[in-house]
């Protein structure tokens, strides 16, 4: 069985974190991967500090494994939840979009292992000055807002400028995806879209169903001109949005009223064709709904196959 410094660190088996995806990851979807011996991950995301706290108790009569949260930066409830984690004993916080240099000392005191998703080598640095026990370098194919580089890119680069374990994440659903992340130097990956259709993922039906019928080239990134790119499937939504991105008589706030409440709309909903259906770019890969443990059972073992150098066009 695959081990790295990451299974020690945060008592789990696997090497594999679930994505903290907003409107997906709650309490059945993270005490699934966790009791499955990855670390599941609950999005704080939506929530504010009362919900959250709700979130985890579920999560903890689900699990007697850690599990993580994750907390969005630019979240209006961003203040309140980084308080729920510390009163709730939380052992590992990751937190996307933007820098958490102000919660670090209160998270570090409180003993939470810190673990931010970062798209550049400056933030990863920044990240393990101030405390953070590992990173998250979150490529560009990844769903939801990204940034610029790539995985393949940014996993080594990260590697070189940082001590700490790093974490590969943007374009892994198989075991090609893993074995190529610890080639590239990291101690462990994180997995979103693959999670998106696991069978105790609690997502609408119609939501899955579009995951799993995606092909390659069904992402796009929207948003670029409010600085936060954000990358689901195309559809409806992406396309009016494209048309009023590049429209210059549509003002920035009305741009940003298009984008309320759509994730909610095709993660709750189902309405996949005017809600925002996030996934990555490797959604055309992932083509059955399994079970956490048999998704991550499965990932591990082909894993191991190419490790042990069953490729078959190496001579
Ligand atoms: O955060 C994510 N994925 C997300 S957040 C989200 S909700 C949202 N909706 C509309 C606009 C923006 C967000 C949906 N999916 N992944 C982690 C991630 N973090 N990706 C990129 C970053 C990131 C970006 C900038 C991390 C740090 C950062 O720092 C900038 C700075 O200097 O503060």
């Amino acid at each position: 069985m695959i081990k790295t410094t990451l299974c020690e660190m945060l008592g789990i088996e696997y090497p594999i974190f679930q994505g903290g995806m907003a409107w997906v990851a709650n309490a059945s979807l993270a005490s699934a991967v966790s009791n499955a011996g990855g670390l599941g991950i609950i999005a704080a995301m939506n929530s504010n500090a009362l919900q959250l706290t709700e979130e985890i108790k579920k999560c903890k009569a689900l699990t007697k494994k850690p599990f993580g949260v994750n907390i969005m930066l630019m979240s209006p409830f961003a203040d309140e939840v980084a308080k729920v984690v510390v009163d709730e004993k939380i052992p590992v916080v990751t937190t996307g979009a933007g820098n958490p240099s102000k919660y670090m000392q209160s998270w570090l005191e409180a003993g939470i292992k810190v673990i931010p998703v970062i798209p550049s080598t400056a933030l990863a640095k920044m990240a393990e000055r101030n405390g953070a026990c590992a990173v998250i370098a979150e490529g560009g194919e990844s769903g939801g807002h990204v940034g610029e580089i790539t995985t393949m890119a940014l996993v080594p680069q990260v590697c070189d400028a940082v001590t700490i374990p790093v974490i590969a994440a943007g374009g892994i659903a198989d075991g090609r995806g893993i074995a190529a992340a610890f080639m590239l130097g990291a101690a462990g990956v994180q997995l979103g879209t693959r999670f998106l259709v696991a069978t105790e993922c609690t997502i609408h039906q119609n939501y899955k169903d579009r995951v799993l019928s995606a092909k390659d080239i069904d992402t796009v990134t929207t948003g670029k001109r409010l600085g936060h790119p954000v990358r689901s499937l195309k559809n409806q939504f992406t396309r009016d949005y494209t048309i009023k991105e590049y429209d210059s008589t549509v003002s920035n706030e009305e741009l940003e009223a298009l984008g309320l409440g759509k994730l909610r709309a095709a993660a709750i909903d189902g309405d996949i064709k005017t809600g925002c259906v996030i996934a990555g770019q490797i959604a055309g890969l992932v083509k059955k709904a399994q079970s956490c443990k048999e998704i991550i059972e499965e990932l591990f073992t082909e894993t191991e196959t190419i490790l042990a150098g069953a490729n078959k066009w190496v001579k």
